[in-house]
C-alpha cells in the first residue's frame, strides 16, 4: 500500500512539469502549432481545477450533516431532530471561511465572509434548511461553503444532501436529481429503524448513478457490542439479498455525534472510538488519490497523443524543407484537393447534425405532449380523490398544491434521463465520424509527403456536460382559483361539486400548460446548446488539424521560396525539438505505467 501512495504522489507532482516542458517545446515552433498550444493549456487547467464530488446520502435524520460537521471539526451545517437539510451544500477548500448562495434563475449569488463558525452556520441555515426556506421558496440551486480543512486540500468536495423519504417529497426529488453530479458517496444508515423499504429503493437509484459507494452505520453509541454485531449482520444480509451489494464492500461503524464531540474537545481517544478516524483516513484520502490518478492517466494519455501529432507535423515540415521546391508544390496541390474532399465531408456531417437536432426536437415535442396529458389526468384524479374524501374546496386546492412539485419532478427525472442518454448516443456516433475524418486527413498528409503515420490512441474528446440544465427546474404551484360564484352557494351539493370541479379543471389546464411549456423551452435550450457546442468542437478540431498539416507544408515552402533562411540549421533545430518531445513522451509513458501499477 505504501508503495502505491509513493508512486502516485510522484506522478501527481511530475505531470504538470512534463506539461510545462511540452509547452516550452511548442513555444519554439511556428504559428501552425497554435492549436496544440491551446490544447496543452487546456489540459494543464483541467489538472489544476478538477474536483472530486463526495456526497453524503441517506434517509432523513440518519446523521448526514452531523457526520460532515464531525469530519470538518466544526458545527457548520445545521442539524436537527426534524427533517432539515433542503438544499445541496458543497463544502470546498478555502483559505478563509466563506459561503456563497447560488440561485436557480439568473439572480446573482450572495456571499458571506469574514465571520466566525457560528455566524456562518446561522447564515447557512437561512438558505439550506426546510424550516427557513420551506419548499425552497427562495429559489436556491445550491450553496458553496469554503472552509480551511486539510481534508479538502486535495480537491475533495464534500456534499451534504437533503434526506430522502421524509414527508417533504421535494427533498427526495432534489437529492435524486442531484445524483449524477456525485463521483462517490457515503451511504448512511442507522439503527432506528435499520434499513427501510424506501431506503432500499433509494439505494437502487443511487447505485444506477454512483459507482463508488461506501456504507456507513451511524449512531453506534446507542448500541452495545452485541447489538452492533446483530445489526451489522442484519444490514449485510438485507444489502446482499435486496440490493445485490457484495459482502466485501465494507460497512464503517461510526458515531458522528461522538466524533463531533471529540473534535470540539480535542479528545483523540474519543475520535478513534467514534470510528471517524477510519472513515477519514481510509476513505477520503483513498478516494481523492484514486480520482487524481484517473485524471492524471487521462491527461498523460492525451499529452502523449498530442506529442505524437506534433512530432508528425514537425516531420512534415522537415520533409517539406528538404524536398525540391517544384515537387513540393505538386504534392501540396494533391493535398489541397484531398482537403477539399474533407471539407465536403465536414459539411455533410454538419447537415446530418442539423437533421439529428430537428429529430430530437420533434421527439421532445411528443414527450411534452404526453407529459401534458399525463399531468392533466393525474391532477384531476387528485382533485376527485380529495373531494370524494370531503367536499372542501380548500382541501382540494391544498391537495393539488402538494401534488404538483412531486409529480413534475418525478416525471421530469424520467424524461430528462431518457432524453439525456439519447442525446449522448446520437452525439457519440458523430464523435466517431469526426475522429475518422481527422485520421483520414493525417493519414493522407503522411502518404502524400511520405512521412511515418502515427495513429492516435485517444482522439480528442468533445466532452458533453455532465448535467443537463433542466434538472434544477422550478415548478409553479401557484393556483389562482376564481372565487365561488354567489349563486353557487345556493345550488345543491352535487351541482356545486360539478361546478367546483370545472373551475379546478380549468386551473389545472392553465397550470399544466404553463409548467410543461417552461420545461419544453428549457430542454430545447439545452438541446440547442449541446448541438452548438458539439458542432463548434467539431469545427475547431478539423480546423486545427488542417491548419497544422497545411501550415507546416506552406511555411516550409515559403521559407524555401524566399530562401531567407538556410535549410540545414532550421532542420537541425526542428530535429532537436522533436527529440526533446520524444524524451518527454518516454517519461510520460513511464509515468503512465507507474499510475497503472499503482491502481
Ligand atoms: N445518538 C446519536 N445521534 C446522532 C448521531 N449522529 C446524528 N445524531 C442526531 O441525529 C439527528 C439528526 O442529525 P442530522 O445530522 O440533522 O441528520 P441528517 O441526516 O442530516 O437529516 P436531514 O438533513 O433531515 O436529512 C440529530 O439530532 C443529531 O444530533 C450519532 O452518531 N449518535
Ligand atoms: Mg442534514
Amino acid at each position: 500500500m505504501s508503495r502505491v501512495i509513493h508512486t502516485n504522489r510522484e506522478s501527481n507532482f511530475e505531470l504538470p512539469v512534463l506539461l510545462q516542458k511540452t509547452m516550452a517545446c511548442l513555444d519554439l515552433l511556428g504559428k501552425e502549432f497554435d492549436g496544440y498550444r491551446r490544447e496543452i493549456r487546456r489540459l494543464h487547467e483541467r489538472l489544476a481545477t478538477e474536483r472530486f464530488h463526495l456526497a453524503v446520502l441517506g434517509q432523513f435524520k440518519r446523521g448526514k450533516s452531523t457526520l460532515l460537521n464531525a469530519l470538518l471539526g466544526a458545527e457548520l451545517l445545521p442539524t436537527s431532530v426534524v427533517p432539515l437539510t433542503a438544499i445541496p451544500t458543497f463544502i470546498l477548500w478555502g483559505r478563509t471561511m466563506k459561503a456563497r448562495v447560488l440561485y436557480l434563475d439568473a439572480h446573482p449569488g450572495e456571499e458571506f465572509s469574514n465571520s466566525s463558525v457560528g455566524e456562518l452556520a446561522a447564515f447557512l441555515s437561512q438558505y439550506v434548511t426546510e424550516s427557513n426556506n420551506p419548499r425552497n421558496i427562495k429559489g436556491v440551486s445550491h450553496v458553496e461553503v469554503f472552509y480551511p480543512s486539510p481534508l479538502l486540500e486535495q480537491g475533495v468536495v464534500l456534499i451534504d444532501t437533503p434526506g430522502i423519504g421524509s414527508t417533504y417529497q421535494h427533498n427526495t426529488e432534489v437529492t435524486l436529481s442531484f445524483l449524477s453530479q456525485c463521483d462517490a458517496a457515503l451511504f448512511l444508515v442507522s439503527a432506528d429503524p435499520p434499513v427501510t423499504e424506501v431506503e432500499l429503493e433509494f439505494l437502487k437509484a443511487v447505485r444506477a448513478k454512483v459507482t463508488r459507494l461506501f456504507f456507513i452505520l451511524n449512531k453506534i453509541d446507542y448500541l452495545s457490542e452485541g447489538e452492533r454485531k446483530t445489526l451489522l449482520d442484519f444490514i449485510r444480509n438485507v444489502l446482499r439479498e435486496r440490493a445485490d451489494v457484495k459482502d466485501d464492500n465494507p460497512i464503517f461503524c461510526i458515531s458522528a455525534r461522538q466524533g463531533l464531540e471529540a473534535r470540539k474537545t480535542g479528545n483523540e481517544d474519543l475520535w478513534k472510538l467514534s470510528g471517524l478516524e477510519e472513515v477519514r483516513s481510509h476513505l477520503i484520502d483513498f478516494l481523492a488519490r484514486d480520482k487524481a490518478d484517473a485524471l492524471n492517466e487521462a491527461v498523460a494519455k492525451k499529452t502523449q497523443d498530442l506529442i505524437a501529432d506534433v512530432v508528425m507535423t514537425i516531420r512534415l515540415t522537415i520533409r517539406s524543407l528538404q524536398m525540391p521546391v517544384a515537387e513540393l508544390g505538386e504534392r501540396l496541390q494533391v493535398f489541397e484537393k484531398k482537403l477539399k474532399e474533407a471539407e465536403r465531408e465536414r459539411m455533410i456531417i454538419g447537415d446530418l447534425l442539423v437533421a439529428e437536432r430537428n429529430r430530437m426536437a420533434e421527439h421532445l415535442e411528443e414527450q411534452a405532449d404526453s407529459l401534458r396529458k399525463a399531468a392533466h389526468n393525474h391532477f384531476e384524479k387528485v382533485v376527485h380523490d380529495s373531494l370524494d374524501n370531503k367536499f372542501d374546496e380548500n382541501e382540494a386546492l391544498e391537495a393539488l398544491k402538494n401534488a404538483i412539485p412531486g409529480f413534475f419532478e418525478h416525471e421530469l427525472g424520467n424524461i430528462s434521463h431518457a432524453f439525456d442518454s439519447r442525446l449522448s448516443d446520437v452525439l457519440r456516433s458523430y464523435q466517431q465520424k469526426v475522429n475518422d475524418l481527422v485520421e483520414t486527413i493525417r493519414k493522407t498528409a503522411a502518404d502524400i509527403f511520405e512521412i511515418p503515420y502515427l495513429a492516435l490512441h485517444t482522439p480528442g474528446g468533445l466532452e458533453l456536460g455532465r448535467r443537463p440544465s433542466w434538472v434544477t427546474h422550478r415548478w409553479d404551484a401557484n393556483l389562482r382559483l376564481l372565487p365561488e360564484n354567489f349563486i353557487d352557494r345556493f345550488l345543491p351539493v352535487k351541482l356545486r361539486r360539478k361546478r367546483l370541479i370545472k373551475r379546478l379543471s380549468d386551473q389545472i389546464r392553465e397550470l399544466v400548460t404553463y409548467n410543461v411549456e417552461n420545461l419544453r423551452w428549457a430542454m430545447l435550450q439545452s438541446l440547442d446548446e449541446a448541438f452548438r457546442r458539439f458542432r463548434a468542437g467539431l469545427e475547431e478540431r478539423l480546423r486545427e488539424t488542417i491548419a497544422a498539416t497545411r501550415g507546416a507544408v506552406q511555411s516550409a515552402r515559403s521559407k524555401r521560396l524566399d530562401q531567407s533562411e538556410a535549410v540545414a540549421p532550421e532542420v537541425a533545430r526542428l530535429e532537436k525539438v522533436a527529440d526533446e518531445l520524444k524524451e518527454i513522451q518516454e517519461k510520460l509513458k513511464e509515468l503512465k505505467r507507474g499510475i497503472s501499477d499503482a491502481i
